[in-house]
């Protein structure tokens, strides 16, 4: 057993080194200056940057083809833990040049899947992180604890009502009786102080958040990878919290990098707020 996978089963998270070689991040870097160069009029009219940098871009990798390939490589390095389900497709990314800065919390919620196992976060670095622009926080441990009453928690916003598929007030909550109990359990949290090239991993029920980003003339790119197996269905807050609706069967379409499959797709999302295709934002 590597050490990292040791790290992930006793943790519910691991941080395996230099799993990206540094000539791949450059390039991938190189491209996100290219993407900036030629978008960032269009970005900045339409209020897309925060403080001047790009945060929350959900699926990035379609136009900067170095993320793509740092999709492959990471499941390379990552094999011995993103496979255990199956062979890893790529669901969704996240890319941020400004930390999420978000509280410590559980993807399931809004990455359910039933019983079938298989959804990881994998976070990749592409700039040097720490204390001051933003490290991701880990709790050790946490992917142990039992779920809270979730009954309670739902009646307790959505009364006589289903839950939405997002209800941020309850995914606050929800967490918030997790972050409760991993302090009575005395759970300690770690600062992933990392590299650009280093790679973490998490356990979907992995108390995991984002530090301030105090050091605003550092970015913090960070490329974060939703994987499953193929044609795994992937729900949100109205499954998670009605353990009773079946989930039916998907058949996604993906298309192949390398030796991989990621979800077919042209859009790139800027922080829940507008959609820009490829063939508006060009591919570099
Ligand atoms: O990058 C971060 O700070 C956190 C990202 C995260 O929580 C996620 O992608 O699930
Ligand atoms: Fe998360």
């Amino acid at each position: 057993m590597t050490d990292y996978t040791n790290d992930f089963r006793v943790n519910g998270f691991c941080i395996v080194k230099n799993a990206i070689d540094i000539e791949l991040v450059d390039k991938a870097n190189l491209g996100v200056d290219q993407f900036r160069t030629r978008n960032d009029d269009l970005l900045i009219n339409n209020d897309l940057l925060v403080e001047g940098m790009l945060q929350r871009v959900i699926n990035l990798h379609h136009s900067i083809t170095g993320l793509q390939e740092i999709f492959c490589q990471a499941m390379t390095a990552g094999g011995d833990v993103v496979d255990n389900y199956g062979k890893a497709t790529l669901y969704t990314s996240l890319f941020f040049e400004l930390g999420s800065q978000q509280p410590l919390h559980r993807d399931t919620p809004y990455f359910y899947s039933g019983t079938k196992g298989g959804y990881m976060g994998v976070w990749v670095a592409l700039d040097d992180v720490d204390e001051n622009n933003g490290a991701l926080i880990a709790v050790k441990g946490s992917h142990e604890l039992p779920e809270p009453n979730l009954v309670e928690l739902k009646n307790r916003f959505h009364p006589n009502e289903d839950v939405p598929s997002s209800s941020p007030l309850l995914f606050d909550a929800y967490n918030q009786e997790l972050i409760n109990a991993a302090h009575d359990c005395g759970l300690s949290t770690q600062v992933c102080n990392v590299n650009k090239g280093d790679l973490i991993i998490w356990n979907p029920q992995t108390l995991h958040g984002g530090l301030p980003h105090h050091d605003k003339t550092r970015t913090r790119r960070s490329f974060v990878m939703h994987i499953t197996p193929k044609n795994m269905p992937m729900k949100h807050m109205d499954y998670f919290f009605h353990r009773d609706k079946p989930i039916e069967a998907v058949s996604n379409s993906y298309q192949t990098v390398g030796e991989r499959l990621m979800s077919a797709g042209d859009q790139i999302d800027f922080r829940h707020i507008k959609c820009y295709s490829t063939k508006e934002l060009g591919i570099f």
